[in-house]
Formats: C-alpha cells, sequence, structure tokens
C-alpha cells in the first residue's frame, strides 16, 4: 500500500476511534492542521522539480480531499448519533393510556338542592339568599321565638362575635331569618300600594341553604341543610298548602301514588303547625310514614314583623331537610357520607 493510501487509512481509524467532536476536531488537526500530515507533505513539495509537483500534488490533492472526506462523514455520523439518542431520550410512548382530565360533578345534596328549586320554580316561588351569620332579631325574635326558648341556649346554638351586648350574632340554625328578610324587601318595594289599599303581589318564595346546630351524630351534622318555604297572600290557605306540597313531594320523588299526612305539632313561628309525613305505596320504603317536613300557618307576629297587618295577609310556612330527602331518594343510611368527601361515594351521582 502507497504513503498516501496508508494515510487515508490512518485518517480513517483515527477519525472512527473519536468518541466525541472535540476527539474528532483533535484527530483532524493531525491530517489538515498548520503542521498536519498532509500538510507537511505539502511544504515538501517545494524541494521537488517541476514535473514531480505536478505529480506528487496531484496525488497529494487528491489524499487531502479522500481525508476531508471522510473528516465529513465522520462528522455527519456522530451529528446523526447524538441526534438519535437525544430522540430516543425524549421519545413520547403514543401506546401509553393518556391521564383523563376529570369533570367533576355536583355534591348529591346539591343536586338535591337545585331540584327543590326547579319544582318549586315551576309553582312560581323565588329562590331568596342571604348571611348565615345571622342577628338575633332575624334568627328569633322576629320568629316569635322568646328569650327564655330552648333553642337559643348556648347549647343549641352557635354564637359569634359581633352583635348586641345581650343578643349576640350567631349562625343561622334555620333559614327562616331569609324568609323574614325577604318579605319585610317585598313590602317595602309595594308599601305605597299596600298603605293606598291596593295591596301587593303575592309572597312565594323558597330559602335554601346551610344551617348550623349544636349537634354531632349519626344522623345530625352541626352543619346542615335546610329549605324553607313561604307563601303570603289575602287569601292563602292550608289547603294550599297541602297541594302544593303533595305536588312538590310526589314531583321530587318522581311517584304521583304517595301520600302525605299532617301531624299536629307546634313550632314558634307556625299557629297551628303540622309537621308532614309522606309514605310510597310500594318500593322498598312503603308503607312507613317518613317525617320530611315542618308546617304551620305563619303566626300572626312573625306576619307583623314582616311589616304586614296579620288582619288583612295570611300565609303558610314549610321547612325541610335536603340532606335527608337527599338520603331518602337515594336510600343512604348515614349523614356524614355527605360530608367526608370520599370520591368512591361522591362520584356515584355524576
Ligand atoms: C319550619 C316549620 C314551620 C317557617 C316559618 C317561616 C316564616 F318565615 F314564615 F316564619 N319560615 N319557615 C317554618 C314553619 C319552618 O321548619 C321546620
Amino acid at each position: 500500500m502507497s504513503e498516501l493510501s496508508q494515510l487515508v487509512e490512518q485518517a480513517r481509524q483515527a477519525f472512527a476511534q473519536a468518541k466525541h467532536p472535540a476527539e474528532l476536531e483533535d484527530a483532524k488537526a493531525l491530517f489538515l492542521g498548520k503542521s498536519g500530515r498532509i500538510t507537511e507533505l505539502m511544504k515538501g513539495l517545494s524541494s521537488l522539480s517541476v514535473e514531480e509537483k505536478k505529480t506528487q500534488g496531484a496525488a497529494i490533492n487528491e489524499t487531502k480531499r479522500a481525508v476531508e472526506g471522510l473528516l465529513q462523514d465522520a462528522r455527519q455520523a456522530m451529528a446523526d448519533a447524538a441526534l438519535a439518542k437525544q430522540l430516543a431520550a425524549e421519545a413520547l410512548d403514543v401506546t401509553m393510556p393518556g391521564r383523563r382530565r376529570s369533570t367533576g360533578g355536583l355534591h348529591p345534596v346539591s343536586l338535591t338542592l337545585e331540584r327543590i328549586e326547579s319544582i318549586f320554580g315551576s309553582m312560581g316561588f323565588d329562590v331568596a339568599d342571604g348571611p348565615e351569620i345571622e342577628t338575633d332579631w332575624f334568627n328569633f325574635t322576629a320568629l316569635n321565638t322568646p328569650a327564655d326558648h330552648p333553642a337559643r341556649s348556648m347549647h343549641d346554638t352557635f354564637y359569634v362575635e359581633g352583635g348586641q351586648q345581650d343578643a349576640p350574632n350567631l349562625l343561622r340554625t334555620h333559614t327562616s331569618p331569609m324568609q323574614i328578610r325577604h318579605a319585610v324587601q317585598h313590602v317595602k318595594r309595594y308599601q305605597t300600594d299596600i298603605e293606598a289599599g291596593k295591596g301587593m303581589p303575592e309572597i312565594r318564595v323558597i330559602a335554601p341553604g346551610r344551617t348550623y346546630r349544636v349537634d354531632s351524630d349519626a344522623t345530625h351534622s352541626p352543619m346542615f341543610h335546610q329549605c324553607e318555604g313561604l307563601w303570603i297572600g289575602e287569601n292563602v290557605s292550608f289547603k294550599d298548602l297541602r297541594n302544593v306540597f303533595t305536588r312538590f313531594c310526589q314531583t321530587f320523588f318522581e311517584n304521583d301514588d304517595l301520600v302525605l299526612r299532617f301531624r299536629p305539632s307546634f313550632f314558634p313561628f307556625t299557629e297551628p303547625s303540622a309537621e308532614i309525613d309522606i309514605q310510597f305505596p310500594s318500593g322498598p320504603l312503603a308503607g312507613r310514614w317518613l317525617e320530611v317536613a315542618g308546617s304551620g300557618q305563619v303566626h300572626p307576629n312573625v306576619v307583623r314583623n314582616m311589616g304586614l297587618d296579620p288582619e288583612r295577609y295570611i300565609g303558610f310556612a314549610f321547612g325541610m331537610g335536603p340532606d335527608r330527602l337527599t338520603m331518602l331518594r337515594y336510600d343512604i343510611g348515614d349523614l356524614r357520607l355527605f360530608f367526608d368527601g370520599d370520591l368512591r361515594f361522591l362520584q356515584q351521582f355524576n
């Protein structure tokens, strides 16, 4: 093998041994650099004859091009290998199962509240909303609940800072204060018409929301939900209450054969008062009377506290527990499941 073709072979091996670009450039310098082997050969031409310069020069040039070609190939191979390595490292496994974005959903009690609002909405009831921290007046006094009533005991109610000296503010124990607030607003709005003897449009409203009592076991939670309803007009009777509540229960439980029973009871804010029980004619809950609400004709003192004359205005009110309604509708045994936040439970409703 000629000296020149040996040189090409040596360059090939040197380039092949380079492990990274810097080593390749060092190897290049050995052959093509300022004092590289090929450069030295070129320098040696000066001592040759014109004829030899021609043939030797051409041969050296050919060798130089060959080495440059090998260098180019080695650089390319190195760049290809680096890219392949990077691609392999950053590769996506397109066959891997995707991470699904969960859509979330409503809590079963929220579903019940929406259902209640929609059913009463279809019967012309507005939905009232208001503060969970209430004054003594709206939560108790306006509702005809005297100062010595047991509901006002420290053991029954969460009192908070603020409010009057002997009447501290508290977490509302029912949503009835909202009914009073709503009625007072309504009466204010139609005050001139009422004073002129023209009267006002009927008050028809429900107040759903969170309520609080000092109570905690399998069937009581310190925070629970209530939805109260109020219908006040000049000619509203217990018969209307029965019709409205029957329609509500039958729609809510999707059972037109469901029956109601009114059982005499007592509430400070209604007189007369009644508990409302329902009974399913068939199904898993058939044959038992289930208590679902309290109700009654709004007490004259309460009507007066709404700013109305109880001789002219009369109406009924009711209060129910959406937590309990949800338990009945879905056959849930423990109230605490609503507040644990366990997705295995919650996901079943969406
Ligand atoms: C109940 C039972 C009976 C009630 C009374 C009122 C208001 F504002 F008219 F005074 N709202 N809700 C009421 C009546 C609530 O819950 C068991």
